[in-house]
C-alpha cells in the first residue's frame, strides 16, 4: 500500500470577480480536506474569465488575490500545486484537441452558456461556447480522480465524463474518467442575497446579492440584513420561504447547526436577530482568513516564486498526458 500511487485532485476557480461565499462555500473550503490523501492541484483559471470581457489590469491583479486565498484558506504551495492556467501552454493544447471530440449538440445544452450568453448578449463569443472543452482538458490533462466544485458544475463534469469517454473508445485507455465532489446540501448552492431563485454569482452587478470572502464584518452584517426574505418572521426551512432556506444553509455551514437547531435558537426572535447572527457566523470564519490574505498578498514576490515555481511542477505532468494523446491521434515528433 505503501508506494500505491495517490489520487488525484484538480480544481480551479476564475478571477472573474472578488470571490463570494458561493465560491468559497461550494468550493474552496472543501480544497484542503485533499491535501494529506491526495496529490491536488487548484488552479487559477485566467483562460476561462476571458470568456466575458475583463479588464486587463482587473484581471492580473485578481489572479494574484485568487492565488492568495487559495492559501490563506490553508492550501500549502509546497504540497499542493497552486498555479495558473495560462502559465502552462498544455490546456489550451489539449483543449483544441479534444473541440475536435466535442459536439456542436452537446455544448449548445451546456445551461451556464445559455445564462452567460444571455447576461453577455452582446459578447457570445466562441469561448463562452467551449469553454467547457477548456475545462475537460484542465481536468484531463492531470488524470484527475476528483473535482470538488459546487452543484452549478455538475454539467460540465458530466461533459468531461462523455469526452474521456470517447476518445478512450476510440484510442485505448487514455483519460481517467473524473468523478464530482459536490457537498449536498451544504454550501453547494449558495443562492443570491436578492433573488433567492439565483445562484450567487461573483459577477452579479448588484453588490447586495452578494457577500464577498473579503467584505469586512460590518458590511457583512449589512448585506445579510438586506438579504430578502418573505414578509412573515419565524425563522423556518419551507418552499415559500427560499430567502430565510438560503440564509439558513449559510448559517449552519459556518456554525455547524442543524435546521431544528436553527429553528429552536430564534423560535420568538424574528429575522432581524437571525441576520445579524448568519453575518455574525460569517464574519467570524473568514475574520483570520483576511488576515492572513493582506499579508500574503503584500508580499507579490512570495506569490510571484509561488507561480513560477508549481506551474513548472504542473507543467511537467500536463506534458506526459499531452505527448500521450498527441502520439496516439497521429500526431509526428521530431
Ligand atoms: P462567475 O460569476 O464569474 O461565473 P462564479 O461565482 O460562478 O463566477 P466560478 O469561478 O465560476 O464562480 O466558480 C468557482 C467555484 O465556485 C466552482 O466550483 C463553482 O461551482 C463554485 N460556486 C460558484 N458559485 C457558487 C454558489 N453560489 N454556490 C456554491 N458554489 C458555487
Ligand atoms: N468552470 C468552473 C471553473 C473551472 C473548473 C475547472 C472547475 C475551470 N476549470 C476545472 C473545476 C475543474 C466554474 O465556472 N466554476
Amino acid at each position: 500500500m505503501e508506494n500505491e500511487k495517490k489520487k488525484t485532485v484538480f480544481s480551479g476557480i476564475q478571477p472573474s470577480g472578488n470571490l463570494t461565499i458561493g465560491n468559497y462555500l461550494g468550493a474552496l473550503r472543501n480544497f484542503s480536506q485533499f491535501t494529506d490523501e491526495y496529490d491536488c492541484l487548484y488552479c487559477v483559471v485566467d483562460q476561462h474569465a476571458i470568456t466575458v470581457r475583463q479588464d486587463p489590469a482587473e484581471l492580473r491583479r485578481r489572479t494574484y488575490e485568487v492565488l492568495a486565498l487559495y492559501i490563506a484558506c490553508g492550501l500549502d504551495p509546497e504540497k499542493s500545486i497552486l498555479y495558473v492556467q495560462s502559465h502552462v501552454p498544455a490546456h489550451a493544447q489539449l483543449g483544441w484537441v479534444l473541440d475536435c471530440f466535442t459536439m456542436f449538440g452537446e455544448l449548445s445544452r451546456m445551461t451556464q452558456f445559455k445564462d452567460k450568453s444571455q447576461k453577455n448578449a452582446d459578447n457570445i463569443n466562441a469561448g463562452l461556447f467551449t469553454y467547457p472543452v477548456l475545462m475537460a482538458a484542465d481536468i484531463l490533462l492531470y488524470q484527475a480522480d476528483l473535482v470538488p466544485v459546487g452543484e452549478d458544475q455538475k454539467q460540465h463534469i458530466e461533459i468531461t465524463r462523455d469526452i474521456a469517454n470517447r476518445f478512450n473508445q476510440v484510442y485505448g485507455p487514455t483519460f481517467t474518467v473524473p468523478e464530482p465532489f459536490i457537498k449536498s446540501g451544504s454550501g453547494a448552492k449558495v443562492q443570491s442575497l436578492a433573488e433567492p431563485e439565483k445562484k450567487m454569482s461573483k459577477s452579479d452587478p448588484n453588490e447586495n446579492a452578494v457577500v464577498r470572502v473579503l467584505d469586512d464584518k460590518d458590511t457583512m452584517i449589512r448585506k445579510f440584513r438586506r438579504a430578502v426574505t418573505d414578509s412573515g418572521s419565524e425563522v423556518r426551512r419551507a418552499d415559500d420561504k427560499p430567502g430565510i432556506g438560503n440564509l439558513m444553509t449559510i448559517y449552519s455551514c459556518f456554525t455547524g447547526k442543524t435546521d431544528e437547531q436553527i429553528e429552536a435558537e430564534f423560535a420568538g426572535k424574528g429575522y432581524g436577530d437571525f441576520k445579524t447572527a448568519v453575518g455574525e457566523a460569517c464574519a467570524a470564519e473568514l475574520g483570520p482568513i483576511q488576515e492572513k490574505y493582506k499579508k500574503l498578498l503584500a508580499d507579490k514576490a512570495y506569490l510571484e516564486s509561488v507561480m513560477k515555481n508549481n506551474s513548472a511542477r504542473a507543467a511537467y505532468l500536463a506534458r506526459k498526458t499531452l505527448s500521450k494523446v498527441y502520439r496516439k491521434i497521429g500526431f509526428t515528433s521530431v
